[in-house]
């Protein structure tokens, strides 16, 4: 087992394998750049390191800090948390080359599920349902178009580079086509310096629905059930949920074998998730496997009664896979709320700046994991999520209830942020029967609950 861990990244997910690792007598390094000096990241590891000025490239993305902290330091492994460099092979390498084990993937499965064409037909010959296409890369505008005619429109065209929806484009009918796929070439090669193409089925008012995988050392797998995350502006998840009210004991097994499967095909060790479109006749295609330890783990840790960074870490010091989560129940319901500065009356802007005041939620069933306080100073440097409110109970419909309880209770005082929007989504008919797809905050109407 490791004697001492670094944490590459800031914030609550920093705060939050901080935590798994003291519990495990494993000792930690934070590291921080000059506007999070006073973050609670750091003053609750063990050492930390500045490692730079505020922005993310001189600092968390500053790989050359980051390995002279773990040797001043001397730690063995390395926690990239999500976003930052946690899927950088480039790191993953890095980090192997100077002996230090990195708490993600491999760098040639992040190469890999990173092409998301390659990923995709990876999945294919694994026996992963994935969305009807073409696979790989287009080679221009004319075979986009017979390819089109074969798949019947309407069709999207996606970057094989891309992610969060960027390069990428709905076509309805031939004489659009042209003109979107030149479009998503150029926005891809401008946010990925990539413009490579592919062409699939356009799957209409899907569900995002995805899949929590562990995997061992030993070729061994096994998945921990679904989550709900169709609840998403502009490709941002707002609100998780497991189990998902969609999914079935019978599609919870299939989606769940085809995860396992996923892992074992590509030999997975860590945490991962396998994301997929369900359409409304319940059909799943497989969409993205995330190589990291994700936002929304803890309603999976809820209803499962596991501690996923725990896992993972056991995992990369070479343990087996728990016997205990083989075949796990699922317990009750949970529902995480991500609580941004943000300001829901005006767009979603951001709203960096001091929190004057700040009273968390309680009770049975409620948890935070914030890194925030009274007189915490949000930086403008990084993104707005200030915390996660995650609520468990017996069932959905008492979930819900607690969710508005907890939210009534929360009281952040300095920034906006996303509270009374949850609160106004918590009494929506349509989030309380369950019957919602990824379209529904384009439909919602915000009209608060408390004006
Ligand atoms: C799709 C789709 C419909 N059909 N692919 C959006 C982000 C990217 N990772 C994949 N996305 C989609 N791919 C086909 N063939 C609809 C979406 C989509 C979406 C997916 C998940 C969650 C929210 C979404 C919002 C809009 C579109």
């Amino acid at each position: 087992m490791f004697n001492k861990i670094l944490i590459a990244n800031r914030g609550e997910i920093a705060l939050r394998v901080i935590r798994a690792c003291h519990e495990m007598g494993i000792k930690t390094v934070a590291v921080y750049s000059e506007a999070d000096k006073y973050s609670l990241h750091v003053k609750f590891a063990n050492e930390a390191v500045c490692i730079g000025p505020p922005p993310s490239k001189d600092s968390y993305l500053n790989i050359p800090r980051i390995i002279a902290a773990g040797e001043i330091t001397g730690v063995d492994a390395i926690h990239p948390g999500y976003g930052f460099l946690s899927e950088s092979a480039k790191f993953a390498q890095i980090c192997a080359d100077n002996d230090f084990e990195f708490l993600g993937s491999s760098p040639e499965i992040i190469s890999s599920m990173g092409n998301k064409a390659k990923a995709k037909e990876t999945m294919k010959l694994a026996g992963i349902p994935v969305v009807p296409g073409g696979e790989g890369i287009l080679s221009g505008i004319q075979e986009a178009k017979i390819k089109a005619k074969e798949i019947v429109y309407p069709v999207m065209l996606k970057a094989s580079a891309g992610g969060g929806g960027r390069g990428m484009r709905l076509v309805n009918s031939e004489d659009e086509i042209e003109n979107a796929y030149k479009s998503a070439s150029q926005e891809a090669i401008s946010a990925f310096g990539n413009g490579d193409i592919y062409i699939e089925k356009f799957i209409q008012k899907p569900r995002h629905i995805e899949v929590q995988i562990l995997g061992d050392m030993h070729g061994e797998a096994i998945h921990l059930g679904e989550r709900e995350c169709s609840i998403q502006r502009r490709h941002q998840k707002l609100i998780e949920e497991s189990p998902s009210p969609f999914v079935d004991e019978f599609l919870r097994k299939k989606i769940g074998d085809a995860s396992v499967k996923a892992a074992k095909a590509v030999g997975y060790v860590g945490v991962g998730t396998i994301e997929y479109l369900v359409d409304d006749k319940k059909d799943f295609y497989f969409m993205e496997m995330n190589t990291r330890i994700q936002v929304e783990h803890p309603v999976t840790e809820m209803v499962t009664g596991t501690d996923l960074i725990k896992e993972q870490i056991r995992m990369h010091s070479g343990l087996n896979c728990p016997e205990y989560l083989q075949g796990f129940k699922l317990r009750g319901h949970s529902i995480e709320c991500r609580i941004n500065a943000e300001d829901p009356f005006n767009n979603f802007i951001p709203f960096p700046g001091k929190i004057t005041s700040f009273n968390m939620p309680g009770g049975k069933g409620v948890r935070i994991d914030s890194h925030a306080y009274a007189g915490y100073k949000i930086p403008t440097q990084y993104d707005s999520m200030i915390g996660k409110l995650i609520v468990h109970a017996k069932n959905r419909e008492s979930a819900i209830i607690r969710m508005k309880r907890a939210l009534e209770e929360t009281i952040i005082e300095g920034p906006k942020t996303t509270i009374p929007y949850h609160s106004a989504i918590m009494g929506d008919p349509s989030f309380l029967s369950g019957d919602f797809d990824t379209s529904f905050l384009e439909n919602f109407n915000f009209k608060p609950s408390n004006q």
